[in-house]
């Protein structure tokens, strides 16, 4: 586990809008690094898999009511819980490719719009995980996503929320982040995001520093 400079993965984490392409860019990605001899493994955030995971699907699906500020928690407490895995895959030289990370868990929440649920009380329980080396986002309105199929059958989707949380998601923007028009062909979005996420795994592997959250 470090976060010095040494050979290691990178962590490059798609983020986005509800039905955006993220899966599907994920997937595409990871099979590309392989290609090139990359050691890449795609990873989604939450991890429904877990028993905290359950909890958070229960909630997604509307089979269970959560205080706000508990779902808050349950979903960062999901990334803590594979904390010490992804540090292990990364000094281990795998790439991560994740669907979902901490920026959504801030990004959602923070636009409930609760007054004690502010951005930097969202982002403070996020400390101790490692910052994305890139972040690609995948933009695209939230009327065009919902145009796209299974919309509208979890808590989330609907589109004056999803609104909020494109907002909500500008004002964590910085310069880790490349915004892609999600809005092309599979193809021409899979170039876009080649193009920007290839460097950054072979300046990982040459020993660029990990970061932390929020640094
Ligand atoms: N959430 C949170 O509140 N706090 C947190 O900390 C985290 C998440 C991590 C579930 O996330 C919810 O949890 C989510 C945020 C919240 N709520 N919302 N909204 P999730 O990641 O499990 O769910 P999702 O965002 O709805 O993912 P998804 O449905 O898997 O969508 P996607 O990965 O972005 O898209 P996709 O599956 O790749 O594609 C969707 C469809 O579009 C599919 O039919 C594709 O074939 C099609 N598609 C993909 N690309 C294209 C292009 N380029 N053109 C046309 N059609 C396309």
């Amino acid at each position: 586990v470090s976060y010095g400079q040494s050979s290691r993965g990178a962590l490059i984490v798609f983020e986005g809008g509800d039905r955006c392409g993220k899966t599907t860019q994920c997937r595409k990605l990871v099979e590309r690094l392989r290609s090139q001899g990359v050691d890449a493994v795609m990873w989604r955030f939450p991890d429904r898999s877990t028993s905290i995971g359950q909890a958070i699907n229960a909630y997604l699906v509307e089979q269970s009511h959560m205080d706000d500020a508990v779902a808050h928690l349950l979903f960062a407490a999901n990334r803590m819980e594979k904390r010490e895995e992804m540090l292990r895959l990364l000094s281990g030289r795998t790439t991560l490719v994740v669907d979902r990370y901490s920026y959504s868990g801030v990004a959602y929440t923070a636009a409930k719009g609760v007054p004690h649920l502010s951005m930097d009380y969202c982002r403070a329980v996020e400390v101790g995980l490692p910052a994305a080396d890139l972040v690609i986002f995948m933009d695209m309105t939230a009327e065009a996503t919902a145009a796209r199929g299974g919309y509208g059958q979890e808590r989330y989707e609907k589109v004056d929320f999803q609104q909020k949380v494109m907002k909500a998601f500008e004002a964590l923007r910085d310069e880790r982040w490349a915004v892609i028009d999600a809005s092309g062909t599979i193809d021409d979005i899979h170039q876009k995001v080649a193009a920007v996420a290839e460097p950054v795994v072979q300046r990982a592997l040459a020993g660029s520093a990990l970061g932390r959250l929020w640094d």
